[in-house]
Formats: structure tokens, sequence, C-alpha cells
């Protein structure tokens, strides 16, 4: 059999391959139809430019159906798929495409004269481009390529992509996802979470990590279900969609802006049967909320790069119920245990490290071998250096509720992460651009809370003696180099930074100090 993702998806199309695949936000239908014979066109291109096995393809473009399908084209002809931020700025672009090598770079024609340069510097043989409006090279020089192509066979163990994660050292590393990893996710959340050829996916993510790529598309792709594709969040789509959409999935920030939009109500979700919450920690007070303003309650769910989805809420109420502040129980076919300092496992409602072990758990770092093995246990668990409980307690302003023993619940990070918006940002990478600047003598980057991001990046910087240092220069300085909801949203200057007996700077100490914020 082929292991090879989009056989999978294959099988799975419709009967009637005229039905609608994917509507566009601004009117646009492509069929199930449209959808193979574009992907047989691009898989044609790439296979006929001689590309050595295992090649990466690089995108960095705007979303559109078009993006999408390059994407399942990339895993139709067997090679890897490696997509960035549109936010990544040059010098992100640089570390990736240096470290990946990819043959083939696609990115946006605003974009196309730093970016091919970047890229023919580190030996990419082509770079094509593509924009949201269907134009680009990409798709002129597919377009005279045959519109048959027969999926490349790939075992269950073979590469289909590498998402890059930021690293708690500054380098990011990149997470090496298979075809097996990938289908088993895409398999067990079909089920788990109920999908139907009959749903109407609303899908508003961008897709460029694994929530909106991953586990929105596959889910849509695998049912044989329609999507609606908007290119981002936006409150006028979601009242216009909304109605006629079966499942969404966003971020916690999403749900809070939904909650803000004062014509959000139960008749806007009068179809819908599922809204997936995940990639950051959803408030209580958000699930409550919208649970009372929709009559809806939101699945969480709780998952990563290099894991795919590891843990969620039930869909079915028969498995549970759907408990807010918890991500829910192992799904199945993955084992997720909390281990103390030691590696022994904690009891039941005390808190540790989160580790996982299944199916969906990634190959290992892309070149870094060493680094793949500090994250593994010597008896194969993935360290998430996510913190966390079974069981236990949430308490909320209705009181305390006990949780069930197979309920796990993140309580923090172990790695030094914030996460703003459903972004992963490393204050380590951030703090080596500050400290480059002229005037800075060191720095330390926190989160602190914010009603919209969830966690908002913050710096505190200290000062070389005798300059001067302005918060709005630092700033725009920053927003040229790294991508924008990385910059600094407030930045203090400060005389020292506070230290413990070790030297070491006490973030705890600057996050409550600027909590307030
Ligand atoms: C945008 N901005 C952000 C930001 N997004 N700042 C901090 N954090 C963010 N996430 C800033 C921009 O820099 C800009 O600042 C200003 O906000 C407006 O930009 P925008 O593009 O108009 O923002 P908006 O469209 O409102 O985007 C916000 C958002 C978006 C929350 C809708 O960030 C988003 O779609 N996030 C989803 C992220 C996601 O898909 N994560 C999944 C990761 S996978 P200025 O100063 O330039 O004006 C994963 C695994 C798992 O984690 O479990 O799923
Ligand atoms: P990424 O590396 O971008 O894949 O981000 C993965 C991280 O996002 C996880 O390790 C968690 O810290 C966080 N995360 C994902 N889902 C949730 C959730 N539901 N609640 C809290 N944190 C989450």
């Amino acid at each position: 059999m082929n292991a090879n993702l989009f056989a999978l998806f294959e099988t799975r199309f419709p009967a009637d391959r005229t039905a609608c695949c994917i509507e566009t936000h601004d009117g646009l239908y492509y069929s199930w139809d449209d959808l193979d014979r574009a992907t047989a066109k691009l898989a044609n291109l790439l296979t006929g430019l001689g590309l050595p096995e295992g090649a990466r393809v690089a995108v960095q473009v705007e979303k559109s159906p078009e993006a999408l399908f390059l994407y399942l084209a990339t895993l139709r002809a067997g090679y890897v798929y490696l997509p960035l931020n549109t936010a990544y700025q040059e010098a992100e672009i640089d570390y990736f495409v240096g470290n990946a090598e990819p043959s083939v770079v696609v990115c946006s024609s605003k974009n196309f004269a730093w970016v091919s340069k970047v890229a023919f510097r580190h030996g990419t043989s082509y770079v094509f481009t593509l924009d949201e409006d269907r134009s680009g090279s990409l798709l002129s020089r597919a377009a005279a390529r045959p519109d048959t192509f027969e999926t490349v066979p790939r075992a269950d163990g073979d590469l289909a992509a590498i998402l890059y994660t930021s690293g708690t050292t500054g380098r990011s590393k990149g997470a090496m996802l298979t075809h097996g990893n990938l289908a088993s996710n895409a398999q067990t959340l079909h089920e788990y979470w109920g999908w139907r050829s009959d749903d109407v996916l609303l899908h508003m993510l961008p897709i460029f990590h694994v929530h909106g790529l991953f586990v929105a598309s596959h889910g849509a792709l695998l049912a044989g279900a329609k999507m609606i594709w908007a290119p981002r969040l936006d409150m006028a789509q979601v009242l216009k969609f909304l109605p006629r959409s079966t499942v969404m999935m966003g971020v916690p920030t999403y749900y809070v802006r939904m909650l803000q939009e004062s014509r959000f109500d139960d008749d806007t979700c009068r179809r819908m049967r599922l809204f997936v919450s995940g990639s950051a920690p959803l408030l209580l007070e958000t699930f409550e909320e919208f649970r009372k303003r929709t009559g809806h309650t939101i699945l969480e769910r709780y998952g990563m790069s290099e894991t795919v989805m590891l843990v969620s809420n039930p869909y079915d109420s028969a498995l549970g119920e759907r408990i807010g502040g918890t991500v829910g129980m192992p799904l199945p076919g993955v084992s997720v245990r909390v281990v103390d300092g030691e590696g022994k496992p904690s009891a039941i409602g005390e808190i540790g490290n989160i580790e996982v072990r299944g199916p969906n758990v990634f190959k290992g770092y892309w070149r870094m071998p060493e680094k793949t093995r500090e994250e593994f246990t010597a008896d194969g668990w993935f360290k998430t250096g996510d913190v966390g409980r079974y069981g236990g307690a949430i308490v909320s302003q209705a009181g305390e509720r006990a949780v069930p023993g197979n309920y796990v619940t993140i309580v923090g990070r172990s790695k030094d992460l914030i996460i703003s918006g459903g972004y992963n940002v490393y204050p380590k990478e951030i703090e080596s651009f500050i400290d480059e600047m002229p005037g800075v003598a060191e720095s330390a980057v926190i989160g602190v809370p914010h009603a919209d991001f969830g966690e908002a990046v913050v710096a505190v910087v200290v000062k070389k003696p005798g300059v001067e240092l302005d918060e709005g220069e630092l700033i725009g300085t920053l927003k040229g180099r790294i991508a924008n909801f990385k910059v600094p949203k407030r930045v203090h200057v400060v005389d020292e930074l506070p230290r413990n007996t070790m030297g070491k700077v006490q973030k705890n100490v600057l996050r409550q100090q600027f909590a307030a914020l």
C-alpha cells in the first residue's frame, strides 16, 4: 500500500468530484476535480525539475487555495514541504534556507528580489513566485503540464514536511514529520472529532503551521468535506460564513475576538457542530462566556509541531465532557505521561513534565542528532517542555471542580517560551537581536498577560553607561529585522536586571513587575 499521505486523501475524495472542495471568501469555487488536476500539474512541474530524492520545497506565500495545492502537490510528488510564516524577514529566511537547503523556494513576487538572492546563495536551484491572485511564475510554469499524475509511493517513515520551531538556544530546529505521523494523526482526529462528509469547515487560520495546515485542512480533506477559505481572521467574514459552516478551528485570540463582536450570537452558529481551540491556553473565562453566548462548548486540544495533536477533549459526550481549563485526554493510540525531575511518574493531581510517545511523534530535528537525543528520554518518550498534571481541580469563579484522573491540564512550560496570539516566540532569539543594538548592555525578554494575544512580548533592556535609549527607535529597528509578532509591544529601559545568587536573570521577578502592563 502507498503510505503517501496524498494517496490516503485520494481514497477519500467524494464520488462526485464536481462537488465543491474549496469556496473562497471572494466567491471562487474549486471542485475536487480542480484539486486533483491542479496538484497533478504542480507535481508534474516539480518532478520535471529533476530534483534529488528527499528534496525540500520551501514556501513563503500568502494564503490561497493554490498555496494549499502546492503543499499537496509536494506530498504527491514525494518531496518534503517546508512552510514558512509570511511574517519572517530576511535574517530569519536566511537561517531557514541555509539550514534546510531546499532545492525549490516559492515566494511572493513582492519578495522575489531578496528571497531569490538568499536562496541562490544557499544553493537553491529554482525560485518561483506565487501570489494570492493566482499570478506568478509557479502557476504559469505548471499550466502546460499534464493534469494527471500517479502519486509517488512513500513509506510511513518517509519525510513529508519539516516545520521549524524556534529553539531555546535561539537557533530554530526543523521538526521532521513523516507521512506516517501526519496520516495517523489525521485518521485519529477524523474519528475522534466525528468528521462527516457534509461538514463545512470555516478555514481562517494561516497555513504555515500545524494548526491550519495539518489539523484543519487534513480534517476536511480526509472527510471529503468542503472548506470555506478566508485569508485571515476577519469578523465580517465570520459573520458572513459561520452560518453556513459546521466546524471552525482557531487559536484562543479567535474566540476572544468573536466574543467582542456584538452581532456574534447563537444564530450565527446555527449550523455549527464543533469549535476547536488550541495552540495556546484558552482562558476559562472565554470558554464559559462562549458557552453562555452561543450554547456551544469549545473543544480544547493540545498539540505541537513535533507531535501534531496529542491530547484532546472529547467530541462524543459518551467519552466524557469537555472540561474548560483542561486539554482533555490522550488521543487514541497516543501515550502521554507526567513525570517528575527524575523521570518517575507523578501521582494524579501532581504537577510534572509532560512526555509523549506514539505514531504521531516526529522523527527528529533536521540535521541535529544531538538536539534530538536530548529531547527524548532513554526509553523513547519525547519531552514536550510543557508542565501539567493528570486530574486535580480547576478553580473558577463558580468554585472548584474536581477533574477526572484521565484528563490533562497544562499549568505552564519548562521551556522559556512566549505564545502570542498562537505564535511561539523564544525570548533568547529576541534578546540576541536586542543585545546587538548599539547602546544596549543586555536584555531580558518576557511574556506578560495580554487580553487579545493571551501573552504579549515585552523587553527589559539595560543600557550602556552614558547613552540614551529610545523605546520607539528600538522597536522600529526590530520591526525591520524580525517577524512582526516577535517584536516587543513595549520596551523598558532599566539600570539592571534582577539576578539570583547564581547570577541568573530572574524572569519571574520581571514578569511580576511588568504583569500589569
Ligand atoms: C499580529 N500581530 C501580532 C500577532 N499577530 N502581535 C503579537 N502576536 C501575534 N500573534 C501584530 C502585527 O505585528 C501588527 O503589529 C498588528 O498585530 C496587526 O497585525 P495583523 O496581521 O492585522 O494582525 P491580525 O490579523 O489581527 O492577527 C492576529 C491573529 C494572528 C491572532 C489573528 O496572529 C493569527 O492568525 N494567529 C494564529 C497563529 C497560528 O495559527 N498558530 C498555530 C501554531 S501551530 P504592527 O505593530 O505591525 O501594527 C501550534 C501547534 C498547535 O502551535 O497546537 O496548534
Ligand atoms: P509549536 O511549537 O508552535 O508547535 O507550539 C507548541 C506549544 O504550544 C506546546 O508545546 C504548548 O506549549 C502550546 N500549546 C498548544 N496547544 C495548547 C493548549 N491547548 N493549551 C496550552 N498550550 C498549548
